[in-house]
């Protein structure tokens, strides 16, 4: 009998998986001892450099929507890339892809932004089908990425909820090559599985919704502590926005005071949880 994935440590799981980008999300947790990933949803790309720059020490992961950013140009991708070569990190932009498998495939690859070509990892609904990852993998899996499924959202009155989450679950278990894991609330181990043996099944599980202060904003968010989502509901990287760099993007003194304490607890709660 196989020990169920959460009880095992980051390190170990990077076995569990084929995927070059699941093994080394996995492998940057262990070796750096976060669980934490800053979503810098800011819209000016100096402040963005900046605060990566600040956070990228305490993180395994920085979250982007590189879509909000106001001022892009693709060299801002070579200051991106040269900063996660610096501090040791991945991408994931957070797209939430949600078209036909031929748009979702151009959308990835091209544009202005050529998600693809630096973001080790992406995110799509499920609410188009199997098509959607079909999609995304003829342009991801050749380079090596990753991609989740939104299985859960963080806000109030979310419809990803019950026959919806089980089947996201079991389209991401068809295509385990290149879907690594969801956006949930909670694991997903052996949802939706029916009676279908699924141990030695792993997926991560990557939480946003976490805020060590508030219990949510005046536009649906709610959030959680990090000790709720890794703890109680087994959460494996826990998604920062707000309670990291706050209403000032250049108050970087205190971001980086912020990214430290929640990378603590984010890591106190899975050292709880193996023990
Ligand atoms: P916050 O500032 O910590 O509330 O930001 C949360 C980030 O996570 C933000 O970029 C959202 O787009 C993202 N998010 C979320 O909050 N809840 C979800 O269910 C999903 C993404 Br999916």
């Amino acid at each position: 009998m196989l020990a169920p994935p959460h009880t095992q440590s980051y390190g170990e799981r990077s076995l569990n998986f084929t995927n070059p980008t699941a093994k080394l999300i996995l492998e940057t947790m262990e070796r750096k001892k976060s669980n934490l990933a800053v979503s810098v949803d800011v819209t000016d790309k100096h402040d963005l450099l900046a605060i990566i720059d600040a956070v990228a020490p305490y993180v395994c992961m920085i979250k982007t929507h590189i879509d909000i950013i106001e001022n892009f140009d693709f060299s801002l991708i070579e200051q991106l890339q040269h900063l996660s070569h610096k501090h040791d990190f991945l991408y994931f932009e957070d797209r939430k892809f949600a078209d036909i498998g031929n748009t979702v495939a151009l959308q990835y690859s091209g544009g202005v932004h050529k998600i693809a070509s630096w973001a080790h990892l992406t995110n799509a609904h499920p609410v188009p089908g199997p098509s959607i990852i079909m999609g995304l993998a003829s342009v991801g899996l050749p380079l090596g990425r990753g991609l989740l499924l939104l299985a859960e959202m963080s806000t109030k009155g979310s419809l990803a909820v019950g026959e919806y989450t089980e089947e996201a679950v079991r389209m991401a278990r068809r295509h385990r090559d290149f879907v690594i894991g969801f956006i949930a609330q909670t694991r997903m181990d052996g949802v939706g599985a029916a009676g279908d043996d699924v141990s030695g099944e792993d997926f991560l599980v990557l939480t946003p919704g976490i805020g060590l202060e508030s219990k949510g904003d005046s536009m649906g968010q709610q959030y959680r502590t990090p000790r709720e989502a890794v703890y109680e509901s087994g959460s494996d990287i826990i998604i920062v926005g707000r309670g990291i760099y706050g209403t000032d993007p250049k108050a970087i003194d205190t971001i980086t005071r912020q990214a430290e304490r929640y990378m603590a607890a984010g890591w106190a709660a899975y050292l709880e949880r193996l023990a």
